[in-house]
This record gives structure tokens, C-alpha cells and sequence, in this order.
């Protein structure tokens, strides 16, 4: 074990994050993570981005890459076959130029958060052609209008359930798959490519970090079908890892990480820690310790993704906890003390909390890489 995995593991077993880790920590996280050549940033939308001052100036002080939380979903963006809407997507992306920030896109191809007319339209009899036209105009349309401008592009999201039943772990219940089957990835990256060649491509995906039974089987799952897509060709250049961390309910074992995360870098993948966040759910009920409890979660998880020098690009799923999904998710059966979760690097009186703290301490403590060229945006 190296030393920085044995740290973290000493920090796991209760050492206060404010004890152990030094002052450098107050340097704007993106300023920390560029000097190792990894850029930090947070998911957004334009409720908060223009009107929450306070708000946004951590946003401004803290990333250096944006990604549209729900804005740049299929459902937002093409209400109706014929009608687009671009302008929460476009005033997200002219605040990251303006503010000298890269952009992700998040999301071309998803089973999920799509219009109800286009559910109609893949179960109508239209030809197959028509329906793989579908996919392939909307992600020529989108990814060409940003065309430049998204140094990453989330292609395809969430493409593994193995609870769906299919021999290889595909995730199968759905309208894209009962029409395309899984050349529905292929079309989506070829086409992403020849819209944008600029753009770094990602397969994006979640439960593949923890030591459950369930993520190994997810792993096993994405493994297999990353070699397929490598062997077909497809234009892809990294692994998304959502990392929507759960600490009181799933093991994290750094090593299992660290394996899953080799057999994904030896196939030329790169990596990009897309969604971070920690849902402190089963924890205390002292908040304070909850606190140090993700804080140390947040440090045994990047001290090992950041080890790998093909990790580029670590986005948290918003900064501060006065957004967070987690608290709308559980709205019916809120946090003890009647609270918000406590997922996020600031609080929500937008003070930083020790997270904030352990994230900076891994880029301090992470090794340089070189600066990637695909993906510059
Ligand atoms: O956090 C997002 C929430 O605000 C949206 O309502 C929801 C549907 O668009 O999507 C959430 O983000 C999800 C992301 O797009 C994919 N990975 C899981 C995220 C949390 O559910």
C-alpha cells in the first residue's frame, strides 16, 4: 500500500481532516487540481448559476469545467420533434467561456429524461431506419451546435443494469434498446465523432466504485462491454464514473477501485469522476460527524482515482448542499434534524465543510500527469 492510500485508510479510522491536513487547502480547488494537470469543476443549472450571487461566486472561485445538471437532457433540449430549446444549455455554456471554464455536455444518449413524443415515436411502427434516425439526427444536432466548445461529451449514459436480465448485463428495458439492440452505442459515439471531433467521448456510468456484490457485478458487466466497443471500433475515450457514493451503506475498498480502474486505463481508456457526491443516508445523527465521515469517504475515493494518471477530470454533482438531488430525492423521509443531505464540499449557508478540505488535500497529495490534447475545449 502506498503512502497516500495508507493515509487515507489512517484518516477512515477517525483522525479529524481539520488536524491532519495543511493550510495550501484554501487555494481555489481548480488552481490545486491543474497543477496536477486534473480539472475540478461541479454540475450547474441557471436557477442557481444567475440568481444566487452567493452561489455563484463559489462556483466562479471553485471550478474550472461546468456540466449542465438537467439542462442538457433530451427532454429539455427537444420538447417536441420539431422544436428545440437551447437557451438554458447555451447561457450555461457562454458562462464557462466567459469565465475561462471547459464544459462537459451531459447527456446525448440516455433511457431516461427523454421527451414523451419520442417514447411514442420508438413504439410506433415507423421503419428502423427511422427510428435509428431518431438518435442519430438529435446527436448530430446537439453535438454539432457545440461543436468546439465541450471538451467532454457524456455519449451514452447508463447502458449496464444486469437486474434487466440480458446474459451480458445490458441494460435492455427500454425503447432505444427493443429498437437498436446494443449497436444503439455505436451510432451514438460515430455519429458524436463526426459532429465534433474535438470533443473527448465517454461512456458514462454509475455503481461501478463500491465493494458490493451489485457494483461487481456492474463492473464485470461495463468491462465486457467496453472491449466489445473497443474491438468494434467505436470511437470512445473514457470511462465517466458518476460516483453518487453511499459510505454508512456501501463498502469502498481501495484496492477493488484501483483494480477496476487499471483494467479500464489498459484498454486506453481515460477516466473522469463525472457526479461525485456523498449521500451521508444511515449515518449519525450529529451532522458534524456525518461530515467528517464523507470528508474521509471523499479522501479514500479520489486518493485512489487521481493515483491512476489517466483520471483528467473530477466534477462534484453541484458544491454546496443548498442543491444537492439527494435532498429532493428523500423529500418524503428527509435527514434527521429535519436537514438537507450533507453530499456536497460547502454546506448549505454555503460555508466550506471538511469535504471541501479533503478534496483539495487529494489534488495536493495526487501525482502530475501531462495535459491531455482531445478533449482542450
Ligand atoms: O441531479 C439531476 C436532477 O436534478 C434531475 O432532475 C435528474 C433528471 O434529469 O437527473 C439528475 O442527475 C442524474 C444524472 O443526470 C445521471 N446520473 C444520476 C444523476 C442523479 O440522479
Amino acid at each position: 500500500m502506498d503512502r497516500r492510500l495508507f493515509l487515507a485508510s489512517t484518516l477512515c479510522a477517525g483522525l479529524s481532516p481539520d488536524i491532519a491536513w495543511g493550510a495550501q487547502t484554501d487555494s481555489p480547488l481548480k488552481q490545486l487540481a491543474a497543477a496536477k494537470g486534473v480539472r475540478y469543476g461541479t454540475s450547474t443549472g441557471t436557477h442557481a448559476l444567475f440568481g444566487d450571487a452567493g452561489y455563484a461566486a463559489i462556483v466562479a472561485r471553485e471550478a474550472a469545467m461546468l456540466v449542465s445538471e438537467y439542462q442538457g437532457k433530451r427532454a429539455q433540449l427537444q420538447p417536441a420533434p420539431d422544436r428545440y430549446d437551447f437557451a438554458a444549455l447555451d447561457a450555461i455554456v457562454a458562462y464557462a467561456q466567459r469565465h475561462g471554464m471547459a464544459m462537459r455536455g451531459h447527456t446525448l444518449c440516455w433511457y431516461a429524461t427523454n421527451p414523451p413524443w419520442l417514447d411514442v415515436q420508438m413504439k410506433s411502427d415507423l421503419p428502423i431506419a427511422a427510428k435509428r434516425k431518431l438518435l442519430t439526427d438529435y446527436v448530430a444536432k446537439v453535438a454539432g451546435r457545440y461543436r468546439g466548445r465541450i471538451a467532454e461529451w457524456d455519449v451514452v449514459n447508463e447502458a449496464i443494469e444486469p437486474a434487466d436480465g440480458w446474459p451480458l448485463g445490458m441494460r435492455t428495458r427500454n425503447n432505444i434498446w427493443a429498437v437498436l439492440s446494443e449497436r444503439y452505442i455505436d451510432m451514438a459515439f460515430h455519429t458524436a465523432r463526426a459532429a465534433d471531433p474535438s470533443a473527448a467521448l465517454f461512456l458514462n456510468e454509475f455503481g461501478i466504485e463500491a465493494a458490493t456484490s451489485w457494483n461487481e457485478r456492474k463492473r464485470h458487466a461495463l468491462l465486457l462491454l467496453l472491449s466489445r466497443l473497443k474491438q468494434r471500433g467505436v470511437p470512445i475515450d473514457g470511462l465517466g464514473i458518476q460516483a453518487h457514493l453511499r459510505p454508512y451503506k456501501d463498502k469502498f475498498d481501495q484496492e477493488v477501485f484501483a483494480t477496476f480502474l487499471r483494467q479500464v486505463t489498459d484498454m486506453g481508456l481515460r477516466i473522469s469522476i463525472t457526479e461525485m457526491d456523498f449521500s451521508d443516508r444511515g449515518g449519525s445523527n450529529d451532522p458534524r460527524q456525518r461530515d467528517i465521515d464523507m470528508a474521509a469517504a471523499a479522501k479514500a475515493f479520489l486518493d485512489v482515482a487521481l493515483d491512476n494518471p489517466a483520471t483528467r477530470t473530477v466534477m462534484t454533482w453541484g458544491v454546496t448542499d443548498r442543491y444537492s438531488w439527494l435532498t429532493s430525492r428523500f423529500a418524503s423521509d428527509p435527514w434527521p434534524n429535519g436537514g438537507v443531505a450533507r453530499a456536497l464540499p460547502y454546506d448549505a449557508n454555503l460555508r466550506p465543510k471538511p469535504m471541501r478540505t479533503a478534496i483539495a488535500q487529494a489534488f495536493l497529495d495526487a501525482p502530475a500527469r501531462p495535459r491531455w490534447r482531445r478533449g482542450a475545449a
